[in-house]
């Protein structure tokens, strides 16, 4: 009987314990949950789904008449508003970081690369979607061009925007892992739409990561960079938005 009420004294205590934990530590656990969900859908997405496996296309029919344009629409930094003046002639897109051969590519360079193009569903993360055609080069070329060091696991995009629009404002930048880096479908697309692409939608180079979500794809790009972790970058969770606690992952 003693016994018994121990026991159940030290489980209603244990139980009471917990409930407090849970309580203080409800946001936590709300965090890892969040966690977890990211790490189940990675892994789902890895295991289950071929890496090459292809996000759905579309066809020109289909193209949305009012692709909005989202987060920055014309970058205010300095750098970027030199080259747009000069309609992106003096710009290069570098390739450093953990590669074997860095690349400083102009435009015309980049146009000499075998492009492709697909019309895919762009899908943000607040509720909209819209079809449009992209065209650019895959990333894989130029990291095969540049020569990927071993130690390389991530690819991460430097832009030219802040979102605050101030010359010191923290700029946006995004990274993906190789898997997404080399998928047949992960190009840096110059073009929206068959037209040159416009600034709204990330003059004069843009990432198309089309397995994931719309803040995946980086906007501005001014430089390319291949690393080991990205914790050091920024906030340490591998992008502008993850930053301010977006998932990494945003596999659709
Ligand atoms: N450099 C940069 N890239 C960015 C953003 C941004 O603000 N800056 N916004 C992201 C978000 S949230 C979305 S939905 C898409 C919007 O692309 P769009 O303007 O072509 O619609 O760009 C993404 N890439
Ligand atoms: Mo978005």
């Amino acid at each position: 009987m003693n016994r018994r009420r121990w026991l159940t004294g030290a489980v209603a205590t244990a139980a009471t314990a917990l409930l407090a934990a849970c309580n203080q530590a409800g946001t936590r656990l709300a965090e890892q949950a969040r966690r977890m969900g990211e790490g189940l859908t990675l892994r789902s997405q890895r295991l289950f789904l071929p890496p090459d496996a292809l996000a759905p296309t579309y066809s020109r029919a289909q193209i949305s008449p009012d692709f909005k344009a989202n987060g920055s629409v014309d970058p205010a930094a300095a750098d970027y508003k030199a080259l747009k003046a000069d309609g992106f002639a003096g710009y290069r897109l570098v390739i450093d970081g953990l590669v074997e051969r860095p690349l400083s590519l102009s435009l015309e360079e980049l146009r000499t690369r075998p492009a492709q193009s697909q019309i895919t569903k762009h899908d943000c993360v607040e509720g909209w979607t819209s079809i449009a055609e992209w065209t650019g080069v895959r990333l894989e070329t130029l990291l095969d061009e540049a020569g990927l060091k071993p130690q390389a696991r991530y690819i991460v995009f430097h832009c030219f925007d802040a979102l605050d629009q101030r010359e010191d404002g923290e700029r946006y930048y995004e990274s993906i892992d190789l898997i997404d880096a080399r998928h047949p479908q992960t190009i840096l697309a110059w073009e929206m739409n068959g037209e040159v692409l416009p600034v709204p939608h990330g003059a004069p180079l843009r990432l198309r990561v089309e397995r994931q979500l719309g803040y995946k794809h980086a906007k501005y790009i001014k430089r390319i960079e291949a690393v080991e972790s990205f914790a050091h970058l920024g906030g340490g969770k591998g992008g502008y938005w993850e930053d301010r606690g977006y998932e990494w992952y945003a596999g659709i």
